[in-house]
Parts: structure tokens; C-alpha cells; sequence
């Protein structure tokens, strides 16, 4: 029998009536406030001859357009804020790999709110004020370290505050100071368990026991494999420091999809090519608004996430919505040959393979008017030692597992174990050298 906690019960097994007011009334609070404050939302009420008053149901929601990433980028950097610099007591901001990042910015309540769905989430992973808590996120302008900080010092953990990277310190930590929960992203996870087994470091002198792994996508088998190597449960977060950072949605110990703080944020799905509201439980983009944010709300923001969203009774007792694992995001998809590919779909045909370990590298490139798509695929040991024509007849099998499931065919390469890089953050496994 699994032993549920949780934060709020008030609020996290609230009936849904209850909760679809409380959502409603928050809605129309974050409209008015917004509509008043944020020249940006004023000029688009205006334009589509919208108040805030004609917004009364869930669906008169869907009246209002989008907030995309670049309307953030247009009104860089305070463009969006609702209340006036001196009321922001913290700024954040958001990994723009291209062009100008996006600021974000919280109000003291906002940082309680934050603090708040943070101390949900690890309460629903299993942490409690008995645990020493190891946050191996980034500490800075990305939400990760800060975020989880204040989440884990709310519900009274011991908050080892010690960034990411210098792995092998991390691992004497982790023995020394006896930390019971890991928090960093999955990739990183998987880099300390290597360097765990390097170091000949047994799981069985640690005392670990739970695992809160976020901020980007991964696959059940990972999970498995993080489990098994490090003796621990493991957990998967979500959150993006657009809308607020982790504390958005996350597992309980059931690890059975991601409930979703929604008396924080309103969650919809989308068809990302259309824009249309899909019926409820299919798969598709999904679009937050935020209803308690006082410096910075955001009214259908398009987080190019995708998900499903469904309900279900979950033996934790929890009522708020579920959120499936996210697969990845739309702008993830590569486009190669006219077939759009997710990585995530590459991923699930190498981890069909024995000896495929899961580290890979896409790597797209132009060779005079011709695309060109290899797959470095890391293998084990056992399987890089073996004759050369067991390896050819793997990559032979590997390709053919693609082309039937992607319909495009591949360059696939295996190389060496430990040869392909590892990430203390998020991974980046597709490298894309074509010329747009
Ligand atoms: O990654 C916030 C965060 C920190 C979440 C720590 C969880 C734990 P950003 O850097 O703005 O914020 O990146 C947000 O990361 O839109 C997703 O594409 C991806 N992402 C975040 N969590 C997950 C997850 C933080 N659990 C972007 N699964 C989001 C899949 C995730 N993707």
C-alpha cells in the first residue's frame, strides 16, 4: 500500500464544482486586473470588443486570442507586468536559446503562491519535513533551484541548496550529509548514476529514497532505469517559468500522470495547427491561463507542450485534473524529408533494442540540396565488443525499426559507451546544422 500525503487537502480533493467556481471568480479577478493594467491585454480586449465582464464561462474563455512567446519578446522586458516595478520583489527568466529571453516577475504573493504549488508537489512525491532534500537545478535566472528551494523549505525539509554540476561533490554530499530526495532533471539523474557506478558508489550506502525529476521530457524507461540504479521512486514535475516555473503540475506516488494545481492555472488543449479547443482527452498543445498572479498573469498562454488532460479517481484522494506525461513540444518536431518527427518518437524505437543505452544524438545536416538524418546511438558494452557483424545486422534492424515507424530512413551510427554528452541540465539531443 502506497501512503498518500497531501498539502492542501482543502484544496487538492475540493469538489469540482467548488473548484470550477473558485476558478471562475479568479478568472474574472485576473481579467479586470489585467484589462486595467497590461496595456498589451487593454489593446486586445479593444480589438475584439471584448470587457472582461462578457468572460463568464470556461468556454467564454476561448474568445480571448492567444499569449504567445512573442508577444512576451515584443513587450520585453516589463511590457507585461500588471503592477509597477516596486511591488516586484523577484525576477526571472526564461532559457531563450534564441533571441531575447523572456522576463518574468513576481509579486511577495506570488512567491507564497509559488512556494504553495511547490510544497504540493513534493508532499504528493512523497517528501515531508523529515527529508533532506538535494537540489542539484540551477540556482539563478532559471526557476528550477529557486523554485523548488522555497517549495521544500515550506513543507520544512532540509534544503540542501547545492546547484547543478560538480557531479562527484554532489555523490559525497548525497553519502555525507545523508539526503533522502534528489531533485534535477532526469538527464542529470542519469549522469550521477553513472558516475555512481564509476565510482563503485553503492545505492545501498546512500539513503536515498525519492526522486522529483523535471523541466524536460523522459521516457518510462528512464524512469525505470533511474529507479533501479539509484533504489529510489522517482517522480516526474512540470512547470515553465513563463506561467511561473515547477509547481504547475506534478506525479503523486502513484506516477500515474501529473495533477494540475488548477486553482492556480486554468489548463485547455489545442489543436497546434488550428488553434481549435480539442474534445476533452485527446492529445494536443496545451494552453494555461494563470488566476492568481498579481505581477505578471497570462491569459491563454501557448505553452507548445504537448499533453492530454483527463480525469480519474486516483487512489491519493486528489480531485484536481490529470496531465500526462509530456511527450515534448511542438517546436521540438523536426521536419526532415516533408515528415515531421518528435525525438520523442526516435526514442521510443532505439529503446527497443537490447543494449541500446539511452543516449542518442539526432544530427541533422545539408549535403547540397539533400537532407540528411543520422541517429548516434550509444550502446553498451557488451554490444560495441561483439563482431562487427553483429553490429552491422543491429544498425540494419534499428533502421528498419525506423523507416517502418517513421517512414523516413536514417543514418544510424553506433558509437562507443560514455562517448556522447551528458548534460547537467536539460539534454539537447537534436543537433540541426541545416541552413534555414
Ligand atoms: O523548466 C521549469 C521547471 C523547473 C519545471 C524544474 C520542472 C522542474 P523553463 O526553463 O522555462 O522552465 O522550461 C519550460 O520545459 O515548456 C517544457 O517544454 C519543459 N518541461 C518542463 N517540465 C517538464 C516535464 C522549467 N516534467 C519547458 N516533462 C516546458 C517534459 C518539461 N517537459
Amino acid at each position: 500500500m502506497i501512503e498518500h500525503r497531501i498539502w492542501n487537502p482543502a484544496v487538492e480533493t475540493i469538489p469540482r464544482e467548488d473548484l470550477e467556481q473558485l476558478q471562475l471568480e479568479r478568472l474574472q479577478a485576473t481579467l479586470n486586473r489585467v484589462h486595467r493594467n497590461v496595456r498589451f491585454y487593454r489593446n486586445r480586449f479593444e480589438q475584439m470588443g471584448i470587457e472582461p465582464g462578457d468572460i463568464r464561462t470556461r468556454e467564454d474563455l476561448r474568445k480571448i486570442p492567444f499569449t504567445t512567446k512573442e508577444d512576451l519578446r515584443n513587450n520585453y522586458p516589463y511590457g507585461m507586468f500588471a503592477v509597477p516595478l516596486r511591488e516586484v520583489v523577484r525576477i526571472h527568466s526564461s532559457t531563450g536559446t534564441t533571441g531575447k529571453p523572456t522576463v518574468v516577475g513576481y509579486t511577495a504573493n506570488d512567491l507564497d503562491a509559488w512556494s504553495e504549488v511547490v510544497a504540493r508537489i513534493m508532499t504528493a512525491a512523497g517528501v515531508t519535513r523529515d527529508d533532506v532534500v538535494q537540489i542539484a537545478f540551477g540556482y539563478g535566472l532559471f526557476t528550477g533551484g529557486f523554485g523548488l528551494h522555497y517549495g521544500s523549505e515550506k513543507i520544512g525539509a532540509s534544503v540542501i541548496p547545492i546547484s547543478s554540476g560538480n557531479t562527484r561533490r554532489q555523490l559525497m554530499i548525497m553519502e555525507d550529509y545523508r539526503t533522502t530526495a534528489l531533485v534535477c532533471t532526469p538527464s542529470y539523474a542519469m549522469f550521477l548514476t553513472e558516475i555512481m557506478e564509476e565510482s563503485g558508489i553503492d545505492p545501498e550506502r546512500l539513503s536515498l529514497r525519492y526522486g522529483l525529476f523535471g523541466s524536460e521530457p523522459w521516457s518510462e524507461r528512464i524512469r525505470g532505469e533511474i529507479e533501479s540504479k539509484m533504489g529510489i521512486i522517482a517522480t516526474d514535475n512540470y512547470g515553465l517559468s513563463e506561467v511561473m516555473g515547477p509547481g504547475v503540475a506534478g506525479e503523486c506516488l502513484e506516477r500515474s500522470g501529473l495533477h494540475l494545481n488548477e486553482d492556480h492555472f486554468i489548463p485547455e488543449i489545442i489543436d497546434p495547427d488550428t488553434g481549435e479547443a480539442l474534445p476533452f482527452g485527446e492529445k494536443g498543445e496545451l494552453v494555461l491561463t494563470t488566476v492568481t498572479r498579481e505581477a505578471m498573469p497570462l491569459i491563454r498562454y501557448r505553452t507548445r507542450d504537448v499533453t492530454r488532460l483527463y480525469l480519474d479517481e486516483c487512489p491519493c484522494g486528489r480531485t484536481l485534473i490529470k496531465m500526462e506525461k509530456v511527450s515534448g513540444r511542438t517546436d521540438d518536431m523536426i521536419i526532415y524529408k516533408g515528415v515531421n518527427i518528435y525525438p520523442s518518437q526516435v526514442e521510443e524505437v532505439l529503446f527497443e533494442f537490447e543494449g541500446v543505452t539511452p543516449h542518442y544524438q539526432i544530427r541533422l545536416s545539408r549535403e547540397g540540396a539533400l537532407d540528411t538524418m543520422e541517429i548516434l546511438v550509444e550502446v553498451g558494452e557488451g554490444i560495441f565488443f561483439d563482431e562487427m557483424k553483429k553490429q552491422k545486422e543491429m544498425v540494419e534492424q534499428i533502421n528498419d525499426a525506423l523507416r517502418s515507424s517513421l517512414g523516413v530512413s536514417a543514418k544510424v551510427r553506433l558509437v562507443e559507451p560514455r562517448t556522447l554528452e551528458r548534460f547537467e541540465g536539460k539534454a539537447r539531443r537534436v543537433v540541426d546544422e541545416r541552413e534555414i
